[in-house]
């Protein structure tokens, strides 16, 4: 079985991060450690958020995953929050970074031309150093902007978003992948290896969830690791972010925090047999 880690918080209400990364990584038939980098009440969307920073006990969890000689397939690194959580993301990658294994990295930061509480410079710089050593590169449009300097515009055009793949790959990723990118009233995602470009446009709906950027990550995650290329990996979980997005919206029941993603896995495992 193939195993992939899942760096980021644990917000404890919220579906995003590891509440979502570890169920939907684990359906998908792969073994999901995770190692929470902090621990929140709620994601930080809320008022009077708890926020408990985990630095410490991260180092000795990599001294001794080290010790055990574990290893794997893919990393998966999500929001960090700190810049000294940042730091210690950059000796993970140098401990467990192999010639074969996938490091994905989401700078969950800001969304919607804002940014979320507590992301600062210093967090905005040390991004782009992770930058460097990652197989994927997967920012929103402006966490984008964030990392390239550059202003945020509510609306892009294809040409506009290839030319921002163009200049994030300079940054050193291998493959770059925006979400949130849209088209003629779709929404979906555009990947680019440094010589082709991907994407894949799904029907928009006309609401905002948190989380729906950690639904992709993992969806895309999962895929990848067991080998599906880069076209179908954005198929699979552009599909798959946006069922959960339909079933929120078309529930009236369904939170306002986060999206129905438990309701929706059935499917996610259907696209994986389909692409
Ligand atoms: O979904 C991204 C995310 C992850 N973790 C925390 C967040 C957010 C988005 O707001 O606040 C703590």
């Amino acid at each position: 079985m193939k195993r992939i880690v899942s760096i980021q918080d644990i917000s404890c209400i919220g579906k995003c991060s590891e509440t979502v990364a570890l169920p939907i990584i684990s359906s998908m038939g792969v073994e999901t450690a995770i190692l929470p980098t902090s621990i929140l009440s709620t994601h930080t969307a809320f008022s009077n958020f708890t926020f408990k920073n985990l630095s410490d006990e991260i180092y000795k969890i990599i001294k001794h995953w080290k010790q055990e000689n574990f290893q794997f397939d893919l990393i998966y690194i999500g929001y960090t929050g700190t810049s000294e959580i940042l730091d210690l993301v950059q000796y993970f990658i140098e401990q467990f970074k192999t010639e074969k294994n996938i490091v994905i990295f989401d700078p969950a930061m800001a969304d919607h031309g804002k940014m979320y509480s507590g992301i600062n410079k210093d967090i905005i710089e040390k991004m782009k150093k992770i930058c460097k050593k990652v197989d994927i590169l997967r920012p929103n449009l402006t966490e984008a902007s964030l990392l390239l300097g550059t202003e945020y515009n509510e609306h892009y055009n294809l040409e506009e978003i290839k030319k921002i793949a163009k200049q994030l790959k300079k940054l050193g990723p291998e493959n770059v992948i925006i979400t949130g990118v849209e088209k003629d009233n779709k929404i979906g995602a555009m990947g680019y290896n440094g010589q082709n470009f991907y994407s894949n446009f799904e029907t928009k709906y006309n609401v905002s969830y948190h989380g729906t950027g950690d639904v992709f990550t993992s969806a895309l995650a999962g895929s990848l690791v067991q080998n599906k290329d880069l076209d179908a990996a954005i198929k699979i979980a552009t599909k798959f972010t946006t069922e959960c997005v339909r079933l929120t919206y078309e529930d009236i029941n369904g939170t306002k925090y986060g999206v129905n993603f438990e309701q929706a896995i059935p499917y996610l495992l259907e696209l994986m047999r389909k692409y």
